[in-house]
Parts: C-alpha cells; structure tokens; sequence
C-alpha cells in the first residue's frame, strides 16, 4: 500500500480552494484543508472534503453512454461516439446551417479552464455563434449595468481597504461566490469587522452574513429597486455624495437626481416593508464612510428588474465616489492573467444589448450578458429555419435549471442530437443521444484562474491579492475506464470534422486595462497535452506558469509599486448614471402594484399568490452536484420548503408536512420547514433539486424543481431574457 498527501486545487464549485489530497494506491481517500496555503490558510467546506467521494463514486460514469431506440444506454468507446457526433454535427450543419448548432455550457466548465475556450473555438470554426451560458440564467443585469454605466478602471475597493461593505442579496458565507474574497469568506469579514467595517446587508432572509451585520434590512423580496433608489434619493438630497468626483467623472447626475425625486424614504420603506429609519441609515452609513462597495448577488437579479437593481447599485457607488483613486495601491494587479495597469478614470459606456446573434422564436438578441439561456428551450422547440437541432451540454443540467422545467423537458426531447458532458446519468443526460463520461478534476491539471478573472469581471468578487495556483494531475482515472477530459472531446471533434481550432487566451471581459492577447492556432496534427493548454490559456500572465508550477501550495505574488496611474490627459470619458433606458425603467416601477405585475396576464389579487418564493444556495450542494453524496445530504436528500413559523402556523401546516406551491404557471409538492429567519410571507427553496415530473411521487427523497413554476414568456427581462425567477407570487396549501 503507498500513501501521500499532496497539495491541490478543490474544483468541487468555482472556489479553488487549495486542498492536501491523501492518495492511497492511485485514488483520492482525503481531502482537507492545505494550511499552508496563503490565501486559504486551511479553508475548505464539506463539499470539497467529499472530493474522493466524487470521484469514486458508484454512479460516476466511467465510460461514455449512447442511447439506442429503445431509450436503453450502453457503453460506448470515446472515440467511437465522437466519430459518430462528428457524422451528425455534419449532416445537420449541410442540412440546417451551422446556426441549428447550440452549446450550453454551465456551471461545470468553469473549474476547468480550457472547456469553454476549445468549445466556443470549435463553434467559431462550425461558424455558430449560438452559444448559451449560465450567466444568463445567473447575474444577467451585472453584465448588462457593467456595459451601459461603464466601467471605473482603477477598480472597486477590496474588503480589506473598506470601512463599509453592503451586500443586497447574496450570501457568500454560504455561496462562496462574490460579495466577499471566496478564500474563507468568514475569515476575510471578521478581520474586517475587527477592523471596523460596518456592514449593511439587505435580504428577506436572515442569512448566515446577515448575523454580521450592523443594518440589516428585511424587506419584502423583488424590493430592490425601490430601496436603492430611495437611498440615491437620500444621499443626493442631503448632498452626502462625493461632490468632486461626480464633476469630474459622472455623466447624468440631473437625470438621476430628478428620477429617484419621487422614492421618498417613507414611500420606500412603506413598499418594501422595512422600517424608514433603517432605510436612510443604511444610505447615510454608505455614503458617509469613506472606501467600500455596495454589491448585489442572484437574489434580485433573479427578481424583476434585475438590470436596473444592479445599475441603480454602480449609480450608487460612482455618486458616493466608492472607486479606487489616483496613486492608491492595487491589491491585485493580476497573477494569471496579464498584469492590471489602472488609471483613475472611466471606461465610456457601451451598448448592453442589441449586439451579435438574435433569436429566430422571441424579440430576444444578444446582451452583454450573452444570448439568453432562458429562451433556448424556445428556440430549440421553433422547428422554422435557423432553429435549434442540436445541443451539447458542457458540466450543465438544463431539466435542473433552465427556468420553466415542462418546456425545457419537450425542448431536449424534441432535438435532433443531444450530447450531454457530464460525470453522471443526470435528468438532462437521460435523455441525451450521447452523454461523454469526463475525467474529474483530481485526475487533470488546474489552475486558480477562475476566481482571478472574475474579479475583472464584476466588482467585489475574486482575490483582492494577486495569488495563483497550479496543480498537476494527482491520480490516473479508474482503471479499465474510458474518460476524456472535455476540451479534448472538441479539439477531436474539431480534428474529425476538419475545422482548425483556435484558442482564444483567457482574458477579463473587454474594458479592463489588459492587453488583448491574440488567439493560438492549435496543431491538429498533434494532439497538446493538458499542461500545453493550460500554456496556450495563461500566455501573458504577469506570473509565468513555470514559476507558478514551483510553488505547489499556492503563492502571492504581491507588488507594493502596482499604484493607480493617473487619467490621460484631457480624458472626457464618464460614468453614466442617466441612462434613458434605465431611468424609465425605473420610472415604471413607481406604478406597478407589488405582486401583481406580471405583464400579459390577468389581473390576479395579491390574495391569491400571497407568498413569494425566493432562491437561495444550501451549504452541501452546488446547483444539482452533491445530493448523491451521503455524508453532504446527512440524510436529507431533498430541498426544504422554508416559511416562517407564524405561516406555518397560520396555514395550519406542520414542519415536515407535504405542501403544494401553485405559481400562476404550474405546481410542485414540497416539504414544509421552520425557518424563523425569514420575513412573514416568504418561501426560501433551493434550485436545481426534484426530476422530471414522473419522478413527482418521490418529493420526500429528491425534492422538487422551483424551475417548474417559472413562466419564461411573462415577465421576463427584454434584454437578457432572464424571466423572474425570485419573488415569484405563490399559493401554499397542505398537499
Ligand atoms: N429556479 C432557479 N433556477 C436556477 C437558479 C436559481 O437560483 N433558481 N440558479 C441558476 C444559476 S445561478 C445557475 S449557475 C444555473 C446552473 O445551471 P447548470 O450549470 O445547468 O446546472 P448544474 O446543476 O450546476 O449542472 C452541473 C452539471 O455538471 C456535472 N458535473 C459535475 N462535475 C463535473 C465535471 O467535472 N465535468 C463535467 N463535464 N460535468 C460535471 C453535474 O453532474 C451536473 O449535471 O442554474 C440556474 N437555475
Ligand atoms: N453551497 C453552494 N454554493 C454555491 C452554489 C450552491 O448551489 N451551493 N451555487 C453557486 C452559484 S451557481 C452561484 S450563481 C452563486 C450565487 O451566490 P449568491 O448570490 O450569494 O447566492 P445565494 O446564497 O442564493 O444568495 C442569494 C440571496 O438572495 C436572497 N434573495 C432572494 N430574492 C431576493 C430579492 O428579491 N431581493 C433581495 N435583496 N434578496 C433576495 C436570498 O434570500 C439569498 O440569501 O453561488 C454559488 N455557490
Ligand atoms: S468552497 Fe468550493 S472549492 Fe472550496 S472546498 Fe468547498 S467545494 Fe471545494
Ligand atoms: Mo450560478
């Protein structure tokens, strides 16, 4: 028997957490926390520590699958099976076009950093533009106010820099996802806090970053554009916002000023249902304090009005002049990706929609967000020319996530192909014509990328240092197994079907000062190997990889002369916080009625959908990964139906109870559960849980899919396609 422990990187979710994996005869048997990692310093949670689990798992599919007439799967080699998706691809392609060509990947590609660079680089070869992420169906109005607002290039503050942070729905204890560094969020705030930070935090939930708070806000869900609008109100009428920085760099102050003129704190805090003082003391307290950042998470870019809650947010930042300045340090100038050179001025303001493909089935186009997953299941189902006919699902599971669960189950059933990426027989792999059984991410090398760019991405979220791991493949995939890791099923897809793919190097989205790196033409007489690309995707990074490589457990590169350069001179560019669009949007708000503002519906009484259901994250799951696990389910393998106990009481239902949950657009069962943390009125649950509907009898053991009642034609955002997917009016009665 031989033994030993080595350093390496958790790709259980985005986190990248640096781990120690115990290794005994060629398999994982521990994972812990790496103390000597430097960011980490020993953090993990219960998934990651479940690692070995994952990859040795009874279910985990070890060879590729293919379907025959009769819906029964058999193993089938790799190779063959990407030989025969190569034929398909083609004759669909000669038939349809390359437009009836769609990838989806989801939030599996993202740990590993070469799927979606190969996949996108094989679709730009095929000549299709349709590709579909997650981030649509995810923080769609972060994306889509990035782009219209513009972007301050020196950066937000880190939480270390703060004096105040404000979090609007999201819960990064918990999520490990932004709002707070992902290395131990806990950590990062009571260091914090202990530092003096003062932390707003706004959610219908009492969430477990909620118990830090010094002003908490409890507010009706789907909220939020009332209440940042009324502190804009607040801090402008009482002039607390940075006067020096609105003349230099902020663009529609007057517009702003007269738009916000009618959320009045009383008007707000009356419609929000939260106390008025709370309400200009939050605003008060953000504008005051001197460096910090007001973020928001899914739970309101999943409301109504996503986008304008996370523009009226960046409004609220750039007026109270929350950006890094001129001379200040950079925490992170980069490690991965090429060095940061900020300068102490604004990015212009770009169109956030109406760019790239548009959709053939809905007056739906491309956002800054990307085309609008929300929406495939439709054009999948179009059938007319240019439609859908084909899909491959990279590490996603539409049947679990896609809003509007019945429709997207008729959208894959009614495909010509469908290949699915995935380690296991999931509800969306059961019906796919080929699912390809990937190697797992101890058995193929990794980088710590995937937090680091998505700092350049969103504010507040990623490292606040300039840290960077590598870790080399640890163990070799079981024995007598036939798994390919999911670039190289593209790059042979790409070898079979003559196309010659080019790698396009990860870079930060467009508008952060870093150099645009060219793409790499791929030999496709030679296959790279996995470390190559891992080359290829880093080429330019302000640390090398070689370097990188030599410090297993992680290392910061920090840089005490990275500062904020100063603006070009004579620089007109500003931020925008009058966006028309966004302005009337917001003016919309003002005459809807709570609750009953689903457009092209009937006219329905807050009375009979007298809940709303919000989403929400469980610690020991990732989205559909984990409920197969005994030691993260601990027994409880389906998705709780949270209310508060007073409702609970006052519909005459015990925890444990089965209930019905009726949306305007379907049903499901749920299990009824005390959670006193939440506001009266409101039902916590979790996404990505239950099957298809003939599974419904087995709520008890699997859940249910809050995907169901979501209607993805009403009420859905006309830019990035996102319907409501959080504050969704519900009934509840005993089942
Ligand atoms: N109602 C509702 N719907 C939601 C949400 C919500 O809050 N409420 N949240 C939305 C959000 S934020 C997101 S990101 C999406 C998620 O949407 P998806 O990404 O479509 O869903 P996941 O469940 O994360 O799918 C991950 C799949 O990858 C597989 N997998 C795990 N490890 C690997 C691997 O190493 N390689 C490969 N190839 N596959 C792997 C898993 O088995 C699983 O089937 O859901 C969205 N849907
Ligand atoms: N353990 C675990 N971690 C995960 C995931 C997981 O499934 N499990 N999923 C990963 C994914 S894909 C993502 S995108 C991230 C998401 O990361 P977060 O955005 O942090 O997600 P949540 O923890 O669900 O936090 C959303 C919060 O919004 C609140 N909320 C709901 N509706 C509203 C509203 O209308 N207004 C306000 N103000 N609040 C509202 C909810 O109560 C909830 O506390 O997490 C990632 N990390
Ligand atoms: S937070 Fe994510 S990366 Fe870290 S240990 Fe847990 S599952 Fe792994
Ligand atoms: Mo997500």
């Amino acid at each position: 028997m031989s033994e030993k422990i080595q350093p390496s990187i958790c790709r259980f979710c985005h986190a990248n957490c640096g781990i120690l994996v115990e290794i005994e005869d060629g398999r994982p048997i521990r994972v812990q926390g790496d103390p000597d990692n430097p960011a980490y310093a020993g953090f993990t949670c219960a998934k990651g520590r479940q690692l070995p689990k994952q990859h040795t798992h009874p279910e985990r599919l070890l060879h590729s699958q293919k379907r025959d007439e009769d819906h029964r799967y058999a193993d089938i080699s790799s190779q063959q099976a990407i030989d025969e998706i190569s034929q398909r691809i083609q004759a669909l392609v000669a038939e349809h076009g390359p437009r009836s060509v769609a990838i989806y990947p989801g939030t599996h590609s993202g740990p590993h950093p070469a799927s979606i660079p190969t996949a996108v680089g094989w679709m730009i070869g095929l000549g299709s533009r349709m590709v579909f992420t997650s981030s649509s169906i995810d923080q769609p109005g972060k994306h889509v106010a990035n782009a219209i607002h513009g972007r301050w290039l020196a950066g937000s503050y880190t939480l270390r820099e703060s004096d105040v942070w404000m979090l609007i729905g999201n819960n990064p204890i918990i999520s490990n996802s932004g709002g707070l560094p992902p290395s131990n969020p806990s950590r990062h705030l009571r260091e914090a806090k202990e530092k003096g930070l003062e932390l707003i935090v706004i959610d219908p939930r009492r969430t477990e970053v909620a118990r830090s708070a010094d002003i908490y806000l409890q507010p009706r869900a789907g909220e939020d554009p009332t209440l940042i609008a009324a502190m804009l109100h607040v801090v402008l009428r009482k002039g607390l916002y940075d006067h020096s920085f609105c003349m230099e760099h902020v663009a529609g102050f007057s517009q702003l000023e007269e738009a916000v003129a009618d959320y009045t704190l009383e008007y707000a805090a009356k419609r929000a249902g939260v106390r008025a003082s709370d309400l200009e003391a939050a605003a008060c307290t953000f504008a005051n304090r001197s460096k910090g950042c007001g973020v928001a998470g899914t739970g309101p870019n999943m409301a109504p009005h996503g986008n304008l809650t996370e523009y009226l947010l960046l409004c609220l930042n750039s007026v109270c002049g929350k950006w890094r300045r001129e001379g200040e340090a950079i925490p992170n100038p980069g490690a991965l990706l090429p060095r940061a050179t900020p300068k102490a001025q604004a990015l212009p303001p770009r169109p956030g929609w109406g760019r790239g493909e548009t959709l053939r089935s809905r007056d739906l186009g491309s956002s800054a967000a990307g085309l609008p997953t929300a929406a495939l299941a439709d054009e999948i189902l179009y059938g007319g020319d240019g439609g859908v006919r084909a899909l491959i699902c990279i590490g996603s599971n539409p049947v679990a996530a896609w809003p509007d669960q019945l429709k997207t189950l008729r959208a894959m059933e009614n495909l010509d192909l469908l290949v699915c990426l995935d380690i296991k027989m999931s509800a969306t792999a059961r019906l796919a014509d080929y699912v390809i059984a990937p190697t797992l991410s101890l058995e193929v090398p990794g980088v710590s990328v995937s937090s680091e760019a998505i700092e350049q991405t969103y504010i507040a979220h990623g490292y606040s240092e300039p840290y960077a791991q590598y870790t080399p493949a640890l163990v070799e995939p079981p024995a007598n197994s036939d798994v390919i890791e999911e670039w190289k099923f593209f790059y042979r897809l790409a070898q079979r079907m003559g196309i010659q793919l080019n790698l396009y190097p990860i870079r930060p989205e467009a508008g952060t000062l870093r150099e645009k790196r060219n793409p790499i033409e791929l030999d496709m007489s030679k296959e790279p190997t996995s470390d190559q690309m891992l080359e290829y995707l880093m080429n330019g990074s302000r640390i090398d990889l070689s370097e990188i490589r030599r410090h297993p457990h992680g290392k910061i590169y920090d840089d005490a002369t990275a500062r904020v350069e100063p603006a070009d001179p004579d620089c007109p560019d500003r931020l925008d916080v009058g966006n028309p669009d966004m302005l009337e949007e917001l003016e919309g708000v003002l005459e809807e009625v709570p609750n009953e503002r689903l457009r092209g519906e009937p006219e329905t009484t807050e009375e009979e959908f007298p809940f709303q259901l919000i989403s929400r994250r469980l610690p020991n799951v990732y989205n559909s990964s984990g409920r197969d696990i005994d030691k993260l389910t601990r027994g409880r393998t389906y998705n709780p139906a949270f209310l508060h106990p007073d409702d609970l009481r006052e519909l005459d239902i015990e925890a444990g109870d089965l209930i019905e949950i009726v949306s305007r657009h379907a049903s499901i069962l749920g299990v009824a559960e005390k959670a006193p943390e939440l506001r009266r009125g409101v039902l916590s649950m979790a996404h990505c849980f239950g099957d298809s509907p003939d599974h419904d009898n087995r709520t008890r053991e699997i859940g249910s899919n809050t995907g169901r009642l979501i209607n993805n034609e009403v009420d859905f955002d006309p830019h990035s396609g996102i319907p409501r997917m959080s504050a969704i009016p519900v009934a509840i009665r005993p089942a």
